[in-house]
């Protein structure tokens, strides 16, 4: 019990403000009639999971879908986060949505939007300077979808560039965490295509930028916790984006496919001692298509919570031990334990001693919260539907 404490009263996780909003695939949305569709409907879903929970203090805000208008909404934001008592997270510039990065932002062969794109993270860095949070989430949607008709290499001057544009204009105690993925939208080449080149990227760009892991963006047999290691080792890792996924990307929730995935890469974290560090931001990047929204959130926020509890379990001394000696069944017999141990009971003693619910999702369920918002926003996210048909 008393381990399982120590380590759930550091974690806290990030959620993000696109996970309660109407998202989907790339072929198509199922709207549903609880969505939120304003920056003061994200933030009232985001206080109800941390009322239920107890860990989500923060919420990640897209700066194209959540200030429009850039730094003008700081104030708005600020005032949002006094009613309802969660704090902005990391602030994600859109580098993605406008026409004119059909080529790429900053790395479009076009100076003037490469100008632009860097301006814009910019400004990013100044919203997140007036709200007072601390991260800007990177990532770029860059690359070709044909052989030759890009310079690949050119590309990688223009990004650093760029990014050490970034790098200068952030005030002490930000950082940028520069976030990687194989493929989509671009289907030949991404500019930043894995953590290697991620890393480059930060590194040359400055002390204070970092390395971001979004689990669903690694090919299938890909082995993230070692990826994890290396970053913690080398002291790159920024944070994370937490989700699941079959084939691609971030579409199913967190621990949903591969529980004992999630709880390989905690394990790395606790091996490093980096348990419970601010350093590391752990965010969750989901899009829920066919769960409903809150549902989904407060899942996936428990989920973390169990992997994350059963990674600490691991006996560390007698595992380092059957590892040096090279018994290797043993070894692997004593990792597993931690894992198959069924931490649920505590998780309901840890949560009733700090006045939370003992079981958050059948707590939401209970509250009639989703019957609430539903009734509240059916009209309005009716009338929206037309525009996405
Ligand atoms: C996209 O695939 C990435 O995971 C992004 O981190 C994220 O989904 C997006 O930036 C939200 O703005
Ligand atoms: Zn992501
Ligand atoms: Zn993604």
């Amino acid at each position: 019990m008393e381990q399982i404490s120590r380590a759930l009263d550091t974690f806290q996780i990030e959620i993000p403000s696109w996970g309660f909003a109407n998202t989907g695939t790339r072929f198509g949305k199922f709207q549903q009639a609880a969505a939120a569709s304003t920056i003061e409907e994200k933030f009232a879903d985001a206080a109800q999971v941390h009322a239920l929970t107890g860990v989500t203090p923060t919420l990640a805000l897209h700066v194209q879908w959540d200030l429009p208008q850039g730094v003008k909404d700081a104030g708005a934001i600020k005032a949002l986060e006094a009613k309802y008592g969660i704090r902005a997270g990391s602030i994600n510039p859109n580098l993605f949505q406008d026409q004119e990065y059909k080529f790429g932002s900053i790395a479009n062969p076009d100076p003037a939007i490469r100008e632009r794109a860097t301006s814009h993270m910019i400004e990013s860095a100044a919203i997140a300077a007036a709200v007072g949070s601390r991260d800007i989430s990177l990532w770029i949607a860059d690359g070709s979808n044909y052989p030759g008709t890009q310079s690949i290499s050119r590309r990688i001057g223009w990004m650093e560039e760029s990014l050490s544009a970034l790098h200068a204009a952030l005030v002490p105690g930000q950082r940028m965490l520069v976030e990687y993925k194989p493929f989509e939208p671009a289907f030949y080449h991404t500019d930043v295509a894995d953590w290697g080149m991620a890393l480059e990227l930060a590194r040359s760009a400055g002390p204070q930028a970092r390395v971001l892991v979004d689990t669903g963006h690694h090919y299938q047999a890909q082995n993230i916790e070692q990826i994890v290691a290396w970053l913690l080792h080398l002291n790159a890792l920024g944070g994370f984006h937490f989700n699941d996924r079959r084939f691609a990307d971030d579409d199913l929730t967190l621990g949903s496919i591969d529980p004992y995935q999630l709880f390989r890469i905690f394990h790395e974290i606790h091996e490093q001692g980096a348990g419970g560090s601010a350093d590391i931001a752990f965010m969750i990047d989901q899009s829920h298509n066919i769960k409903g929204k809150l549902e989904a959130m407060v899942q996936s926020v428990v989920t973390a919570q169990e992997l994350y509890a059963k990674a600490a379990l691991i006996d560390r001394p007698r595992l380092r031990e059957l590892q040096d000696s090279s018994r290797t069944v043993e070894a692997e017999e004593c990792f597993r334990d931690a894992f198959w141990q069924d931490v649920r009971p505590t998780l309901r003693d840890w949560r009733r001693t700090r006045g939370l619910p003992e079981d958050p999702l059948a707590a939401l369920r209970e509250s009639g919260y989703v019957e609430r918002i539903t009734a509240e926003r059916r009209e309005r996210n009716a009338k929206s539907i037309s525009t996405y048909a």
